[in-house]
């Protein structure tokens, strides 16, 4: 698409479709992860029950996770990955336009989160963010001059393909620029971040719209739209991966220690975005 229409778009809705953004060599290659793994998505805690702090498993610096029980498993720091989760770091396909959104030049850039996500039937995501938030990262233009400054950009990308009953994204076209509280967002008056109240998946709210992706596509979104994901209710399971960029300021989510060996191996604009200041240590001192 050309670029003008493509920042236009952007600025209008808060997020854009890429279509076949990975090859189909790439796609194999992350499907086979999750293969290689499936006994973490049929058991991805520790003991009985639902997640708590202390119940994930580690696949070596990647751990199993969940916001909500019903939002399926998440490999968190999928980074340590492999090769194939390297790649994405920097991906040809969005890269230059995430860097334009955040305006890397001024604020640098970093990864708040990195995961794949495997949801199987009845999984879905309540409805979380909008305009009305006052998070710092929900930044969208500088006000003054217009710039862009998009405080978070979501890339979301379909390692299957997302149709009707799938558990499709879904999001509120535009709504990074509204003020007035999404009502499913209001709680005596006050807005929330996330529907942590009615229990119900976002697909069911008022004015979302799903988006439909095929294998490869990506959903590149602004994090201050108000968005979730509808109910799975076909069987089988939606597989995504979702990297989150952000201004070098905002930190790694959970804090992971990226790994010797990864940090060693990146390549130096990979490096600059998952460390982007190297820690600040004394000189070493012999033993004395
Ligand atoms: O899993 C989805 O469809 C939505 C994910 C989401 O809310 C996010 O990546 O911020
Ligand atoms: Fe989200």
């Amino acid at each position: 698409m050309d670029e003008k229409m493509q920042d236009y778009l952007f600025d209008l809705q808060g997020y854009l479709v890429l279509e076949s953004a990975i090859s189909d060599e790439d796609l194999r290659l992350m499907n086979q992860w999750v293969d290689d793994h499936w006994e973490y998505v049929e058991n991805p805690w520790i003991g009985e029950g639902e997640n708590r702090q202390g119940r994930s498993r580690w696949i070596g610096n990647i751990q199993t996770h969940t916001y909500n029980i019903e939002n399926g498993v998440n490999f968190q720091n999928i980074i340590e990955g492999g090769e194939i989760f390297e790649k994405l770091i920097d991906h040809s396909s969005w890269i230059n336009l995430v860097r334009k959104y955040i305006n890397s030049a001024v604020n640098g850039l970093s990864i708040h989160e990195n995961f794949i996500t495997v949801r199987g039937i009845g999984g879905y995501i309540h409805i979380h963010c909008g305009g009305h938030v006052p998070l710092s990262y929900l930044t969208f233009r500088q006000e003054n001059t217009g710039e862009w400054m998009v405080g978070q950009i979501n890339v979301l990308m379909a390692l299957n393909d997302i149709g009707p009953g799938d558990g499709p994204p879904v999001l509120v076209p535009s709504s990074h620029q509204c003020t007035e509280i999404h009502p499913r967002l209001e709680s005596n008056g006050k807005g929330l971040v996330y529907d942590g109240i009615t229990g119900k998946p976002a697909g069911t709210a008022f004015a979302t719209k799903e988006v439909y992706l095929k294998a490869g596509d990506v959903l590149m979104f602004t994090d201050a739209i108000t968005h979730g994901s509808a109910e799975r209710t076909n069987s089988g399971y939606r597989r995504t991966v979702v990297y989150r960029y952000s201004p070098r300021f905002v930190r790694e989510r959970f804090n992971f220690q990226t790994s010797e060996k990864l940090l060693q191996r990146l390549t130096p604009e990979r490096l600059r975005i998952i460390q982007p200041m190297a820690p600040q240590r004394p000189p070493e001192t012999s033993a004395s």
